[in-house]
């Protein structure tokens, strides 16, 4: 009962309480404590410049171009302990480039936040030249990384103002990024073309799984070549060229429900399993080329439960080549899988993870008019997956660096094996599932019953009724009726977003990056209960479907999965 109330206490009432129950239920360091150390150089206030590192950028020099020797990184993202047989890239810093390390920070970050933001202007680099390699990741106040079960990037995406979108009426959109920490590389010889006069803005979504508030640092490394630079002399610039799923959309996401899809893969491929994905409208996960190109490279972008991203290319009367082409779909080539590779040891059901992108001397011709799309196929035999993503960014061209060759891919199969843009990340260790002491949830099924109140609030990170860390009567109705939840929370600051997500019984076990899943056979969710535009759902109350059968139903908060509570429907009156 210790242990309780405790946990109670930790969700409920002390933030510093809760320090400790983030600490005591993580592996690492947590976001939960905010150390009253004074803040590093670098950290400057927000939406201002942070300095560059080296601090010669603006006179850039260049080490050596004749016999180039390849940096190894000291400020990359946290590295790397390979636990399984996998391949991840050696980064380095390409020749004649510098890394500039940038951060964006401090942001506030309120208790249990998961609200989608905009920065009008972050540090970018202070002289014209070329971009070849980004890589994101997430720092608090003490420097440390935090634990992606504490706080993590749901997604970010940086925009340069100063030029239009290939695919979309937007700013052109130039990076991104979730907690799978993508790091983009442009291969030798080519560079995405920067003017220190571009305007630059970050959309960012970081979710805090607990309730206490923390402070936060966007950070992202970048590869850069200066205009003057010798290095710069006869690179080819790309642009990015961004394709996804939900294309266009503010917040572009889907959901996988368990047990859809294809039967015998017991996968889900978003939009060829969806019913009407767009509606009446043009594919959004479509793009004409709108010029003859190149596309140098790609990798792709999904979340917990997803297999792999594809890019597809759509040639009228073309003939596909056999074993690569897009089954039951006329003149389409396979260009190329971006593959998730887990080391969750649970499979996929975590950001224990990390994609594959194109090797280095992957280029392809395509040509104006050919349509180019993306798909991405999420396991569906494990568990429901709500707000999905599916983005692949490519990097074309219009012509093609010195020596190199391109294939066209309906003569030449190209969709070959990629490598992973970073190895196994330490903040990913702790994935939850086994008894958690300080968090000692009841088994629902073995409470009596309680009528349902009408509604039942969520306030305080409590489910009012049928919360498995008070251990009440579970709240209940006869079979046809419903109960209706409604978050007390939804309005607290930015908003507090809360969720009821069926878990399969008894749902008990420790919080982490892999534990709890909607993986109850009856999936339901009731989406993110508030007001805030995306990703809410625009009301702060949900009721049951009349239509479940007789049973005791767990279920979590996916927003803070620390939250679990259930309900019954009983066969009689
Ligand atoms: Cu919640």
């Amino acid at each position: 009962m210790l242990n309780r109330r405790f946990a109670l206490a930790c969700l409920a009432i002390s933030a510093s309480l809760l320090a400790a129950c983030a600490s005591a239920s993580s592996s690492s360091s947590s976001g939960s404590s905010v150390p009253s150390i004074s803040e590093p150089d670098t950290a400057v206030s927000l939406a201002t410049v942070t300095s560059d590192t080296p601090a010669s950028t603006d006179a850039p020099t260049v080490a050596t171009t004749a016999n180039p020797v390849p940096v190894t990184v000291a400020a990359a993202p946290t590295p790397t302990t390979i636990k399984r047989a996998a391949k991840p890239k050696v980064v380095v810093t390409p020749a004649g480039a510098t890394r500039l390390h940038y951060e964006v920070g401090p942001i506030d970050i309120q208790p249990g936040q998961n609200t989608i933001e905009y920065t009008s202007s972050i540090p970018k680099p202070k002289v014209d030249g070329w971009i070849v390699r980004l890589a994101p990741n997430l720092r608090l106040a003490d420097g440390s990384t935090p634990a992606v079960d504490v706080i993590h990037l749901h997604h970010g995406v940086w925009l340069n103002t100063s030029a239009v979108d290939s695919t979309s009426a937007l700013p052109e959109r130039f990076f991104a990024a979730g907690e799978e920490k993508t790091a983009v590389e442009i291969p030798a010889g080519y560079g995405y073309p920067y003017k220190a006069s571009d305007g630059w803005m970050l959309n960012y979504m970081i979710h805090n799984l607990w309730p206490t508030a923390t402070k936060i640092w966007i950070q992202y490394d970048i590869d850069f070549i200066a205009a003057d630079s010798p290095a710069a002399v006869g690179l080819v610039p790309v642009r990015p060229i961004w394709t996804d799923v939900q294309n266009g959309s503010v917040y572009p996401v889907f959901d996988v429900i368990k047990g859809s899809g294809d039967p015998l893969a017991h996968t889900y491929t978003y939009p060829d399993d969806a019913s009407s994905p767009y509606g009446s409208r043009a594919p959004k996960n479509e793009w004409v080329v709108d010029r003859d190109g190149y596309i140098v490279a790609t990798a792709g972008h999904l979340h917990p439960g997803g297999l792999h991203t594809d890019m597809w290319l759509r040639r009228a009367g073309a003939t596909p080549l056999d074993g690569h082409a897009k089954t039951n779909t006329a003149n389409t080539a396979h260009l190329f899988e971006s593959t998730a590779h887990y080391w969750e040891p649970a499979g996929a059901v975590s950001w224990d993870v990390a994609m594959t992108a194109t090797p280095p001397n992957w280029r392809v011709a395509v040509r104006k008019g050919d349509v180019l799309s993306t798909s991405a196929t999420y396991d569906s035999s494990r568990a429901s997956w709500y707000e999905s993503m599916g983005i692949m960014v490519a990097w074309m061209a219009d012509t093609l660096a010195p020596s190199d060759t391109a294939a066209d891919p309906f003569a030449t199969a190209v969709d070959v094996a990629g490598s992973l843009t970073h190895g196994h990340l330490a903040e990913n260790d702790h994935h939850g599932g086994p008894f958690d002491p300080a968090f000692n949830y009841v088994d629902s099924l073995a409470l009596p019953s309680q009528p349902a109140a009408s509604p039942i609030p969520i306030s305080s990170y409590v489910y009012s009724q049928g919360d498995m860390l008070k251990g009440d009567p579970i709240p209940t109705v006869t079979a046809g009726g419903t109960i209706t939840y409604r978050n007390d929370d939804a309005s607290i600051g930015k908003g507090q977003w809360h969720t009821i997500t069926a878990c399969k019984a008894p749902c008990t076990g420790g919080t982490g990056i892999a534990y709890p899943v909607a993986d109850a056979d009856i999936a339901f969710d009731s989406g993110q209960l508030g007001v805030g535009g995306a990703p809410t759902a625009g009301r702060i109350s949900w009721t049951t479907p009349a239509t479940l059968p007789a049973g005791t139903y767990t279920y979590f908060c996916r927003i803070h999965p620390a939250m679990r509570g259930a309900f019954r429907i009983a066969a009689t009156p």
